[in-house]
């Protein structure tokens, strides 16, 4: 994982300090360190050329500096602050700010980050003094807007490098390929394909950048990898040895991918959602062909402005209905798109609330659940009815990844999520028909081992729920997993040692994302050390809870997601 800067107490005063003076810090914009790590992630967009507008009120700035500095704020400020600085869960930094503000504030607010969030990137060594300089003089100047990228830019990448009718006809090797693992390894640029029975690596395949999902087609053949750079690669299973059959690139910077499920259209078509441009693809399912581009610039939920560039989140596929539901961050709007004629497509849109990140099914599927990040909430959709089924109030910064669905003994059907803020799991009510005083509550509040939780997992045949904590500062805590016995969840979590039980030496070693096998009886643990490091992927026997086998290959680099075929396909979670 890379460096990310630390806030020190000394630096946290002097701009807790500085703040209140200035009155800088507004109360609803205070992120926490854990949510810092993960949104600060590196952008692709760094690599592309921008205009360099001059503007007289401006600092001056050779073009040598601006690209630099660009390059600078696309690795490590874009994420938090926007692709066009006008703010997302960072604050705004437009000219119209910054310049009021000048150099020397805002030479200060980067060496020594604020109480806000903002972290200390001078003082923490990840910016030097002169790098300091230019960050304060960068974020002056007009922020230079990435180039768009549309279907001519698409067909450019588009490959289709096995077409269908040269396809294998049925599938050609021994594999269970509904057990298959795909495995993200994250710095690398790919993904291991691995056995789930055997646990040998089937193939390591190429894809894109900062590769970030895997999705599975409705029949289980087929497999979407979408990379940070907006690389989906289209892989086989039927092959004697899966491998990409297609690939493209839909934009700039992405996250999402998912593919129709409904009976009448599976496999037919594919979505992917950008963070840049603003848009999400519809494509054809076995070729990438790109059929439709969508752009999600619009107006913002409550304050019904203008946001010039509001990023695709998580994307599902209904089951029961040929529809998509599309999370727009930044507008906090959920969209319904019915695929069937995408001619006169339609749409529903729901006003939900900011920031929409990811979710997942309630286990009847007919509710879709997810987190609006720095609302503190989980938007409920109800898919059958196409409308707004609640908002529920959770703890700080909801980060259920697709969450986890079981049956409360007292409260019947839950679902479950984390936080990436705090220690909290909140149960959510799931059941309006059955259970009616309960749906679309907290009805209980579990403790975990801290903040910095990203994932939670449970499966229909188990009685264990686990909790992982990768972002959370103590490594003894982001080095193991907590597991709650779902029926009773009054007992205290067990802690398992999953870093000490992998023997992979020195390292970061965060557990990272648990994912069950197909049967349901063992669950699997990326632990994630950095890219010149061993890491290794730990199978938890879910009935005893102890060690089963530890996945170790010099290929395995950066294990971070895990997609079991089966789980994937049917939304088992
Ligand atoms: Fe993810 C899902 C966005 C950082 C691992 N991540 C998602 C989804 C989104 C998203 C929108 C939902 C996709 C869907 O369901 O269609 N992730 C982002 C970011 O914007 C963010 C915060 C910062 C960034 O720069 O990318 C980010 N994500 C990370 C990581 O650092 C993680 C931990 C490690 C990695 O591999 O990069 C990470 N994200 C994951 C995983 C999922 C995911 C494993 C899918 C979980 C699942 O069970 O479906």
């Amino acid at each position: 994982m890379r460096r990310i800067a630390r806030i020190s107490p000394v630096a946290w005063a002097v701009a807790a300090t500085l703040a209140t003076v200035t009155g800088a810090v507004s109360a609803q914009a205070k992120m926490t360190p854990e949510e810092v790590r993960l949104q600060a992630g590196s952008s692709p967009l760094g690599q592309e050329e921008m205009h360099q507008s001059i503007n007289p009120k401006s600092p001056p700035m050779t073009k040598a500096e601006f690209d630099k500095a660009r390059q600078i704020y696309f690795e490590r400020c874009a994420g938090c602050h926007g692709v066009l600085r006008k703010g997302a869960t960072g604050k705004p930094l437009t000219p119209d700010i910054t310049i009021p503000r000048g150099s020397e504030y805002l030479k200060t607010f980067i060496k020594y980050g604020s109480p806000a969030g903002m972290p200390n990137w001078g003082t923490s060594g990840d910016l030097s003094d002169a790098e300091v300089d230019l960050m304060a003089r960068y974020v002056q100047q007009d922020p230079p807007t990435p180039p768009e990228y549309g279907l001519e830019e698409m067909k450019k990448t588009w490959k289709v490098i096995i077409p269908p009718e040269q396809r294998p006809k049925k599938k050609m090797n021994d594999w269970d390929i509904s057990n298959i693992f795909s495995v993200t390894l994250r710095d690398t640029g790919e993904i291991a394909l691995i056995d789930g029975a055997s646990k040998q690596i089937i193939n390591i395949v190429k894809t894109g950048y900062a590769v970030h999902i895997s999705r599975t087609s409705a029949s289980g053949r087929y497999l979407y990898v979408i990379g940070r750079d907006a690389r989906i690669n289209l892989i086989d299973l039927w092959m004697e040895k899966p491998d990409n059959v297609a690939e493209i690139r839909v934009g700039l910077e992405a996250r999402s991918v998912e593919t129709s499920k409904d009976k009448k259209h599976q496999d037919q078509l594919a979505i992917a959602g950008s963070y840049w441009p603003p848009q999400y693809t519809i494509m054809k399912g076995d070729t990438l062909e790109p059929l439709k581009i969508m752009a999600t610039r619009g107006m913002v939920v409550g304050t019904q402005e203008y946001h010039p560039e509001p990023r695709v989140a998580s994307i599902v596929a209904q089951h029961d209905k040929p529809q998509f539901i599309v999370n727009v961050k930044e507008t906090g709007k959920i969209l319904l798109v019915d695929y069937r004629d995408l001619k006169n497509l339609k749409t529903t849109e729901i006003e939900a609330a900011r920031f929409l990140h990811d979710g997942g099914w309630d286990a009847s599927k007919r509710y879709f659940l997810v987190a609006a990040n720095e609302s503190n909430k989980i938007a409920v959709v109800d898919s059958k009815e196409d409308k707004l089924a609640a908002i529920v109030d959770v703890g700080r910064i909801p980060h259920p990844g697709r969450g986890a669905n079981f049956v409360h003994p007292k409260f019947g059907p839950v679902w479950a999520t984390g936080h990436l803020g705090d220690e909290t799991i909140a149960l959510i009510g799931t059941d309006p028909k059955k259970n009616p005083k309960n749906a679309w509550k907290v009805v209980q509040s579990l403790k975990a081992q801290g903040g910095g939780n990203l994932f939670i997992k449970t499966h229909p045949k188990s009685t264990n729920l686990w909790v992982d904590t990768p972002l959370n500062p103590d490594p003894k805590i982001n080095q193991s997993i907590a597991v709650f016995d779902i029926r009773n969840l009054d007992k205290p979590y067990e802690v398992l040692p999953i870093g000490e039980w992998a023997g992979v030496g020195e390292g970061a070693k965060r557990i990272t994302q648990p994912e069950y096998n197909k049967a349901g009886d063992e669950v699997w643990f990326s632990v994630w050390s950095a890219k010149n490091q061993q890491s290794a992927i730990v199978v938890v026997d879910d009935k005893t809870r102890k060690l089963k086998t530890v996945i170790k290959d010099p290929r395995i680099i950066t294990p971070t997601g895990k997609f079991n075929v089966h789980n994937t396909q049917h939304d088992v979670y």
